[in-house]
């Protein structure tokens, strides 16, 4: 028995969330480019998504963004998903794109505007029930530009109320992770900037509150993993939003910026319990594929976490605790390292294989020539983008 056999159990049971709107068109601030193919629905972003855990045996659900994928019918469309061995996953609010908000939502000064951003997620509820989705998640672009605009002070009140009128609304088995962002669309001060904020607010609402860690949200240098270690010690960390970023919430592939990155946060999530059959911390990507293929852009992404996955797990934690515990500064840092530095896409190919799935799934996916078949099927109509 390799050290590789030794995981293969705990790498089955990793199941990664696919956002919807990563199968749609999305770009920068200067332009948007289209891809033939791009789905003009939600039902054939579901079947790209389906693609991506069909050669990866990794992504069972794909989350919801609500008014974005919004349709009549949510139990059929949990159907139409699970005849594709899919469910559908968290859905995501959205309080940015209406003029009504913009000094606020949750937060707004105006009670009207307040209840009219609380209907939103009460809507979204009614859709968890049908699709069978268990997390709403929250995020807000609430803030301010300019100092003296708004009282902050009087905006985090008015966001435990609204929040309290959310949460009051969940069923049983749902949950509601509250999102952080440090800065955009708000550049002087933003309502929930950070995963402090979000833990005030989501310990004061209850059990079913949790905090969700974006891992492009944060000032560059700040060190993600502890913040997912504190999370878990406190039992508040509900679920992930994976991405990768150079500057700022860039959204692109997870493990593309920083690999070393996401093997640590990894680590601290497998030390923390975090992941597991018994875990409750969702994994979810949040991306955007501007330049390159959508379908391949996921595929590489689970890929990505999976490798991390493996390699993290590989750690000889027996080994780190001793060296940690007797002061060998050096020895633990290279027990990490050695981790690390495992190459096991080798080991991977061949268990993939070994469970009927293909060794390399990129190379599978473009084989299989869907993305021919879908560019020359899918004319007419509109194609989906980030935002519609
Ligand atoms: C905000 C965010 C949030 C939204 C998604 C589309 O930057 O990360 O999770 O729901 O983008
Ligand atoms: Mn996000
Ligand atoms: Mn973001």
């Amino acid at each position: 028995m390799t050290r590789f056999d030794t995981i293969t159990t705990q790498l089955a049971a990793q199941a990664i969330e696919l956002p919807s709107w990563a199968f749609g068109n999305s770009g920068t601030r200067f332009k948007v480019f289209s891809t033939p193919g791009t789905p003009r629905t939600i039902q054939e972003k579901i079947a790209d998504a389906a693609q991506v855990n069909e050669y990866t045996g990794l992504a069972p659900k794909v989350a919801l963004h609500i008014p974005w994928d919004k349709v009549d019918d949510y139990a059929a469309l949990r159907d139409y998903a699970g005849e594709r061995g899919l469910a559908l996953g968290t859905v995501n609010s959205n309080t940015f794109q209406d003029d009504a908000y913009k000094f606020g939502s949750l937060t707004h000064t105006d009670a009207a505007v307040r209840q009219k951003a609380i209907d939103h997620h009460f809507e979204c509820i009614d859709i968890m029930h049908a699709t069978g989705s268990a997390d709403l998640k929250i995020w807000l672009a609430d803030g301010t530009n300019y100092p003296g605009q708004g009282d902050i002070r009087g905006r985090q009140d008015r966001l435990a109320a609204s929040l309290g009128a959310i949460y009051a609304r969940l069923g049983d088995s749902q949950r509601l992770v509250l999102e952080y962002k440090f800065f955009e669309p708000a550049f002087y001060h933003t309502d929930v900037p950070d995963w402090g904020t979000s833990y005030a607010q989501v310990a004061a609402l209850g059990d079913k509150a949790l905090v969700c860690l974006d891992t492009g949200h944060h000032a560059p240098g700040t060190n993600i993993e502890f913040i997912v270690a504190q999370l878990l010690r406190l039992g508040k960390l509900g679920s992930f939003d994976f991405n990768s970023r150079f500057y700022a919430d860039d959204d692109l592939i997870v493990g593309a910026a920083d690999p070393f990155q996401l093997f640590r946060i990894l680590y601290e999530v497998i030390r923390g319990d975090g992941f597991g059959p018994d875990s409750t911390v969702a994994f979810m990507l949040d991306q955007c594929h501007n330049v390159e293929d959508k379908i391949p852009g996921q595929i590489r992404s689970v890929l990505n976490v999976q490798e991390m996955t493996a390699r993290a797990l590989l750690i000889d934690r027996e080994a780190l605790t001793a060296a940690q515990e007797s002061g060998d500064v050096l020895g633990a840092n290279g027990l990490l390292m050695d981790a690390f530095y495992t190459d096991v896409r080798g080991d991977l190919a061949a268990w993939r294989e070994s469970r009927g799935l293909a060794a390399d799934p990129m190379v599978a996916y473009a084989a299989s020539g869907y993305q021919q078949q879908v560019a020359a099927d899918r004319v007419g109509g509109t194609q989906a983008g980030w935002g519609a």
